[in-house]
């Protein structure tokens, strides 16, 4: 059945079109700093939100009207949504498309249906790979929506849910290597917790880093290259996750000696949560060469929950771009993990959701070439720092002065008086003028 028969290939028009169902600013093709759109930005759809959101929230059920979809958890009815997925992806013109092992093949009543049922699906998932040429940014697996994980899989009490989700992973490593996947990503799910007075938070940590290494081993055992990923997120569904930001991730792995098998894959609204920027959690991932992917989505500042809104704010893309242009991408990409509204039911809203998306990142990574190719910020930034360049600042720099040293200078000048205005309101201004311009 075909999903999208109304919809035609979603094209560039340029700024001025007014069809919904256009590119304003994304134009595949079109190069910025050496490079098409295209390679910069490795869009991605992300199979959960996209193919399996119904649109439930704690206060109401399923909204969403997906035709093609019988709502069985059926494994013939997880093959028929495979190519509907796959002509939206097309449609769209993304190249790649993410997912979790349970949202694309039902869990069956035991742990080797539940892998037969995979491999079904990966059998139709392959095809379509073949038939389209979209590729997968990423796979991971899902520990976190089973009841048996209610208190988490690889930092979950109970040895013998750590040991299924040990399988589970084992398992996802291989579907994601076999369908050619570029990364694979742990999102911490229940790895975190409630209350410490249950909770022996050392010896779970100790059982999450061992967790990491299996992995690793795994992936060299089946020859599997993608990058590893973790996905920091301060809150939901736990009060505590491990993992709750840039900083505490790179602690853990630094901690757990895994620095060299992981990046991160950074989350905008999971930045949010954390109390940061995104630009902040990207700046701190790249300066400590962890920067590996991004989840691209938004909040709502008036909602305290992870609401995974599409993002559409210019500022917020320019910074995102700003960052990945200074510190690469790949092999990571921008991942739509983002759902539409539950109002936004039609099948056409997934089209206007990725659309705006698309095109918010387009014009953002524009924006930031052009403050980059003018060296508007970094320009300042360099000035700004410039007392380190000579003198006293050099010689801190180079690690040949101590204490005594500062403060025989110090005392020799007396004070030390400002020497460079921060000018934050008139960077303010200039990043208005290049959202004006371009
Ligand atoms: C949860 C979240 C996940 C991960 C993959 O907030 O972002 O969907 O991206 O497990
Ligand atoms: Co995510």
């Amino acid at each position: 059945m075909a999903g999208f028969p109304d919809i035609p290939q979603i094209a560039y028009e340029g700024p001025q079109s007014d069809n919904p169902l256009a590119f304003r600013w994304y134009n595949a093709e079109e190069v910025v700093e050496g490079k098409s759109m295209k390679e910069h930005l490795r869009f991605t759809v992300c199979y959960w939100h996209s193919f399996r959101g119904t649109g439930a929230d704690p206060f109401g059920g399923p909204t969403m009207q997906r035709p093609w979809d019988d709502g069985s958890e059926s494994v013939e009815n997880a093959c028929n949504r495979v190519p509907v997925a796959f002509e939206f992806f097309e449609k769209l013109g993304v190249p790649f498309y993410a997912f979790h092992d349970r949202d694309v093949a039902p869990e069956g009543s035991n742990l080797s249906e539940t892998n037969a049922n995979l491999d079904k699906v990966a059998d139709v998932l392959e095809a379509e790979q073949k038939r389209s040429g979209v590729k997968l940014l990423w796979g991971t697996a899902n520990m976190f929506s089973h009841p048996r994980y209610m208190h988490g899989a690889a930092t979950t009490c109970n040895a013998d849910v750590y040991a299924y989700a040990a399988a589970q992973v084992k398992k996802a490593l291989e579907i994601t290597h076999r369908l050619g996947g570029e990364n694979y990503v742990f999102w911490g799910g229940r790895e975190g917790y409630q209350n410490l007075y249950n909770t022996d938070m050392k010896r779970e940590l100790d059982h999450l880093g061992a967790f990491f290494h299996m992995a690793v081993d795994y992936a060299k055992e089946i020859g599997f290259k993608g990058q590893f990923l973790i996905e920091p997120k301060p809150k939901e569904p736990t009060k505590h996750q491990y993992d709750s930001d840039v900083a505490a991730c790179l602690n853990f792995l630094r901690t757990y000696d895994l620095m060299d098998h992981f990046k991160l894959n950074i989350e905008t609204n999971h930045a949010t949560l954390a109390g940061h920027t995104m630009m902040h959690e990207l700046d701190c991932a790249g300066m400590q060469g962890a920067l590996g992917s991004i989840d691209a989505n938004t909040g709502d500042m008036l909602l305290g929950w992870d609401t995974d809104q599409f993002p559409t704010d210019y500022y917020l893309t320019t910074q995102t771009m700003l960052m990945l242009l200074k510190y690469g991408l790949a092999p990571g990409g921008v991942n739509f993990d983002a759902k539409l509204r539950r109002e936004s039911f039609e099948p056409v809203d997934l089209f206007h959701a990725h659309i705006g998306g698309m095109d918010a990142f387009a014009k953002g990574l524009k924006i930031a070439a052009a403050i980059r190719a003018d060296r508007a910020l970094d320009g300042f930034v360099e000035k700004r720092y410039s007392s380190f360049d000579s003198g006293i600042g050099e010689k801190i720099e180079k690690g040949t002065v101590n204490f005594k040293d500062l403060e025989a200078y110090m005392l020799g000048k007396g004070d030390a008086e400002p020497n460079v205005s921060g000018r934050q309101e008139m960077l303010e201004n200039v990043i208005n003028r290049y959202l004006d311009m371009i």
